[in-house]
């Protein structure tokens, strides 16, 4: 039923251009809200069995973030510690250099990482900085491990660039419904998100794109924010879901944390609404119990971000998540064993 095979690095190499499992792009709102509502058991038990129909439930994909361009950006995105528009106490600093970028994938494989994702502060790249992040990617790649990049918005030249370095994935996250994203970002608009994701799923690249929950939006927002990636023409290969890192300095410093719960069933509805695809429990698990993380797992998460430090935000680390594994039973997915069903 599907092409299961791995890439090398041990990830999705599955093309989605087909819909075997007659994978669903015309969700309505309102109905997709009535899943999101059902009674918790039972949203739980749909999302574990449409996860078991797709993926083997105890293996769980491991991928590490590194900033290759920390801070100064000239976006208002208000989450973020990287905003130049908020005092955070962030130190900016400029396009890291080759061999620290390098060094770090060294270090993400030898932790069990499969993907290498590397985040710039940027709106968009530089056509002068094409080069040096194609060269990045062309030699983490060679490594063995599975690229993904997010450097903002793309223009059709980068995407062509990207896809001729040999990127596997590219992040561009939605962030929140359209209705609530004017709300959060006033510098570039939810149009310009999904230009940049169309861009780059023509080139032949896979998406990951996802949201934060927390910034403040409704329960409705959050099943249309679900609503919107599952309605694209393919569903994103990669669904990170963030929960809000409320950071000091920016905007949303004091915002209410989102409830453990709503947070659960908007994993559980991300997960049968793209059964394919893998759903990551991505920012705030510093801030989750185990519990809470577990029960992510069973609604249908399969990828987290490993190694102590996300983009410039703390994460649970090494030993935590080693800890955690081993109390339920999860393994890290390999080339060896894929989380994927053939
Ligand atoms: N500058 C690029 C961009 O915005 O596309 C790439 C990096 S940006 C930090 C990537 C994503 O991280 C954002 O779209 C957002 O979803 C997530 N993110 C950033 N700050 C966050 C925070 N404080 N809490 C949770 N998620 C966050
Ligand atoms: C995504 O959805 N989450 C990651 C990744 N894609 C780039 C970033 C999380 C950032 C958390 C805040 C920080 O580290 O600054
Ligand atoms: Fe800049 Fe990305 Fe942060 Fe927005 S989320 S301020 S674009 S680094």
């Amino acid at each position: 039923m599907l092409d299961n095979s791995l890439s090398e690095a041990g990830g999705d190499s599955r093309s989605h251009r087909q819909s075997p499992m007659g994978l669903r792009h015309d969700w309505r709102l309102d109905e997709a809200k009535v899943i999101y509502d059902l009674p918790f058991n039972e949203l739980l038990f749909r999302a574990q069995t449409v996860h078991r129909a797709n993926f083997d439930p105890n293996i769980v994909q491991k991928c590490q973030l590194l900033s290759i361009k920390t801070g100064g950006c000239a976006e208002d995105c208000s989450y973020c510690s990287q905003s130049s528009r908020y005092d955070t106490g962030l130190k900016a600093s400029k396009l890291m250099a080759l061999e620290e970028v390098l060094e770090g994938a060294r270090a993400a494989k030898v932790n069990g990482a499969t993907r290498y994702c590397m985040g710039a502060a940027w709106r968009e790249p530089k056509q002068r900085d094409m080069k040096a992040v194609s060269t990045m990617v062309q030699q983490v790649k060679a490594m063995g491990l599975e690229t993904c990049m997010t450097l903002g918005m793309l223009c059709d030249d980068d995407v062509s660039q990207l896809k001729a370095a040999g990127l596997d994935y590219y992040n561009h996250n939605v962030d929140t419904s359209e209705r609530f994203y004017p709300e959060v970002i006033t510098t570039r608009t939810f149009a310009d998100r999904l230009e940049t994701l169309g861009r780059v799923r023509e080139a032949g690249i896979k998406v990951c794109s996802g949201g934060i929950l927390g910034l403040g939006e409704t329960p409705t927002d959050r099943v249309d924010m679900l609503v919107t990636l599952a309605n694209l023409p393919e569903h994103p290969e990669s669904v990170p879901i963030n929960m809000l890192m409320a950071i000091e300095g920016t905007p949303l410093e004091g915002a209410a944390q989102v409830d453990a719960i709503a947070f659960v069933r908007a994993i559980a509805l991300a997960r049968i609404m793209m059964p394919e695809s893998y759903v990551r429990l991505s920012a705030g698990r510093s801030e989750m119990s185990d519990e809470l993380q577990a029960l992510c797992f069973f609604a249908g998460a399969n990828s987290i971000f490993c190694g102590e430090q996300l983009l410039t935000a703390d994460n649970p680390g090494e030993d935590a998540d080693e800890a955690l594994f081993a109390k339920l039973g999860l393994k890290a997915e390999t080339s060896g064993s894929p989380g994927h069903m053939d």
